[in-house]
């Protein structure tokens, strides 16, 4: 017996808990006992079943990813699930919550599996960049078929109760009390008698494969995998678990998940595993949060409307203000079809979307905003037009409600100077579409109140976002970041690459896009205003945008678009403007590789992520890593701009960046102190040591 691993005896059933606070991960703790009490069950001859189930809010949820990276203790789970297999008398686990990785490996071990109706099972390892590595790829095919134990183990994606029941990998469904059902259930199966047969021995899904289909939807995979490696491998298991006799197929799921875990790439996706939680954490843990059941949100525009979507889904009921009754019923009549459009994909019933309506009421008057806990304004980015909503909002919101802005450049602190209350105002920046985009920047001005900071905080994680709490400045973290990245941009051009040559860098990179097709995604007429206000420049992008070449929905930007197209083609047109624009400079053009295009936009990136780490404007290192990887594309399997510089080298990021320092005499390109301490130390923690 230990404190992680209990057994208790209901006469002839033996019932063993795992008990590991938060999750019940399969920690070195849990796996010892664990493994001794399983072997002493299997040989009381008083014990006629065996139920493996665990205490708390979940099933196991999967191994302990804090020892991956160091040596594995004895005995792996791997050991544990074989040695479940040599169980004469029926296994059974119990699931409620999530039995996910290697707890549903554990469960995959048992002879049968049972679960209540919330519960949900998967195999999510892809998702850090890893593989099932205790027997899932070699198991799961056994009872669900191949090609669907592929899609959940590529996709990592977990299913339902009832879905699992349905396709073979829950054999009951229990409402009430599990345990109570599982014993009764265990018991029967005993009184019934044997033989059982382990997952191991079952091979009758895997004679329906059909090969070619499956190296069809393989192949799909790989191009959708953009660089990545875990995705692949995991497809190469399943096909290993159809072709290869059961112990060389999981011998293979071994040498791959070896490779797997000490790779770059699932570090990276390990560290934003424990990014996204550390960064929802704010200092006053036990403050008591404000009480939020309606939203306001002004403006009902895209971003508005995307806001209020997102508060929606979250279930809250939202005020949706507009200036006129126009505007008002063009935005509902979006968020209208925006629903309609996810019903028509099935992923909505119709029912749920008349929910979600009815949730939703429309107003042109401010007053109607008084009955509101939390309001957000998402208004023309412009200082005064927001003062003047603030003054409204000042004048109606009842006392303690939460004034937020979107604003995604202004100074937060000014605004809220402006009111009455400044201790109740906060920025919530969110990126559009509202509704889709995980990201939300908090941005904490210097007056917010602790408990309003810890409200907004906990609000983002029940409406699904990945929150980061930042400070103010000129586009917080990730627009100031991004601005860093682009400052070359025009300049690259001049000097000879074509905006496809940076494209591409960018997309080999890994990210899913170049900054030239996402300016033109995102209409780069946005980025003109924006310059223009700040009696700014870009010699190229202003020209394209006197033209009218404002990016994909004009049809050409950097470049052509044919009707209705997506992706765009390379405009001669664009080319021989840009040799225009640097022949008037004097600039002779020059072949520009990859690499140079990667040192003048990256390492700015990292250097201007320095900085901000020196200000304060973020706590972490790690807390930039989510920002650009929720918010911007940052390849996960690169774990964001922070991360990257670790593995890119900090020394060389300094050293590179001193050379175009010298060259150019632009500050972007001057190494942060944070940087360079980052390069002695390999921590970007301030006052480290190397
Ligand atoms: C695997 O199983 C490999 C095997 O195939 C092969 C082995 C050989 N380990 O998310 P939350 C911590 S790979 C360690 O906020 P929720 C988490 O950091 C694993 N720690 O809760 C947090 O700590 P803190 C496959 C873990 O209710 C706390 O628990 N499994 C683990 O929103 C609460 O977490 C997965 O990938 C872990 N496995 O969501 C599942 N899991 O409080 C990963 C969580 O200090 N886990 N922690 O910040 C999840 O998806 C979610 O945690 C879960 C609960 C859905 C379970």
């Amino acid at each position: 017996m230990s404190n992680f691993v209990s057994v208790t005896r209901d006469n002839d059933v033996a019932v063993v808990t795992i008990d590991n606070p938060p999750v019940n991960a399969l920690s070195f703790h849990v796996r010892e006992p664990l493994m001794q009490a399983l072997v002493a069950l299997r040989d009381d001859a008083s014990v006629a079943a065996i139920v493996i189930a665990c205490a708390g809010r979940t099933f196991v949820a999967g191994a302990d990813i804090t020892e991956f990276g160091k040596p594995m203790q004895p005995p792996e789970l791997r050991a544990i699930v074989a040695m479940l297999e040599t169980i004469a008398k029926p296994t059974v686990a119990a699931i409620h919550g999530t039995a996910l990785g290697g707890g549903l490996e554990l469960a995959l071990g048992c002879h049968f599996r049972v679960a209540d109706a919330g519960a949900k099972l998967g195999l999510p390892e892809v998702k850090l960049g890893l593989l099932p590595g205790g027997g899932g790829t070699v198991r799961l095919p056994r009872l669900v078929g191949p090609v669907k134990a592929l899609k959940m183990i590529v996709s990592g994606t977990p299913i339902g109760a009832e879905e699992a029941h349905a396709a073979g990998l829950v054999d009951a469904i229990f409402e009430g009390d599990l345990p109570t059902h599982t014993v009764n259930f265990a018991r029967e199966l005993a009184r019934k008698g044997g033989p059982f047969t382990p997952v191991r021995d079952r091979d009758d899904r895997l004679k329906e494969t059909d090969l070619a289909a499956f190296d069809a939807e393989m192949a799909d995979l790989a191009r959708k995998a953009r660089g990545l490696e875990a995705p692949i491998a995991c497809a190469q298991a399943v096909r290993n678990a159809v072709t290869l006799p059961f112990d060389e197929a999981l011998a293979a799921e071994r040498a791959l998940f070896a490779g797997l875990v000490a790779s770059d790439q699932s570090r990276a996706q390990r560290h934003l595993f424990f990014a996204e939680r550390e960064a929802a954490k704010v200092p006053g843990k036990d403050i008591v949060k404000r009480r939020i059941a309606r939203v306001g949100v002004i403006g009902a525009g895209t971003m508005g409307g995307g806001i209020a979507m997102a508060f929606a889904n979250g279930g809250f009921s939202v005020t949706l203000l507009e200036t006129s009754e126009e505007a008002l019923q063009r935005g509902l009549g979006t968020i209208e079809k925006n629903y309609a459009v996810s019903v028509s994909r099935g992923s909505l019933t119709e029912d749920t979307k008349r929910q979600r309506l009815a949730q939703f009421k429309g107003s042109t008057d401010y007053a109607d905003l008084a009955g509101c806990d939390l309001i957000v304004e998402a208004v023309f980015e412009n200082m005064a037009v927001k003062k003047e909503v603030f003054g409204k909002l000042d004048a109606v919101a009842r006392p303690g409600a939460i004034l937020a802005t979107n604003t995604s450049y202004l100074d937060i602190n000014e605004i809220a100077a402006s009111v009455s209350r400044p201790q109740d105002v906060v920025g919530l920046h969110f990126f559009s579409p509202a509704n889709v985009m995980k990201l939300l920047e908090i941005v904490r001005a210097d007056k917010t109140a602790p408990d309003a900071l810890a409200t907004v905080v906990d609000l983002a994680r029940r409406i699904g976002k990945v929150a980061v709490v930042v400070g103010v400045c000129h586009g917080f973290v990730g627009n100031r970041m991004l601005a860093a990245r682009g400052s070359e941009s025009e300049e690259l051009l001049l000097e000879g690459a074509t905006p496809s040559q940076i494209d591409k860098a960018f997309t080999d990179f890994g990210w899913p896009m170049g900054p030239f097709q996402m300016g033109d995604l995102a209409g780069l007429d946005i980025g003109w205003r924006n310059r223009k206000a700040r009696g700014q420049t870009a010699v190229i992008a202003d020209t394209l945008c006197e033209q009218g070449r404002f990016g994909q929905k004009a049809g050409r930007g950097f470049y052509l678009y044919e009707t209705g197209a997506r992706s765009g083609i390379p405009d001669p047109e664009v080319e021989a403007l840009i040799r225009d624009k640097a022949a008037e400079r004097g600039i002779e053009p020059r072949a520009i590789g990859a690499d140079e295009i990667i040192e003048r936009t990256l390492y700015p990136l990292v250097n201007e992520g320095a900085k901000i780490l020196e200000e304060g404007i973020a706590a972490r290192a790690s807390d930039i890593d989510v920002v650009w990887v929720n918010g911007y594309g940052f390849p996960i399997g690169k774990g964001g701009p922070m991360f990257w510089a670790g593995l890119e080298g900090a020394a060389r990021i300094v050293e590179r960046l001193e050379h175009w320092h010298q060259r150019t005499g632009k500050d972007v390109f001057k190494p942060a102190p944070r940087l360079k301490a980052m390069a002695e130390t390999g921590s970007w923690e301030a006052g480290a040591t190397g």
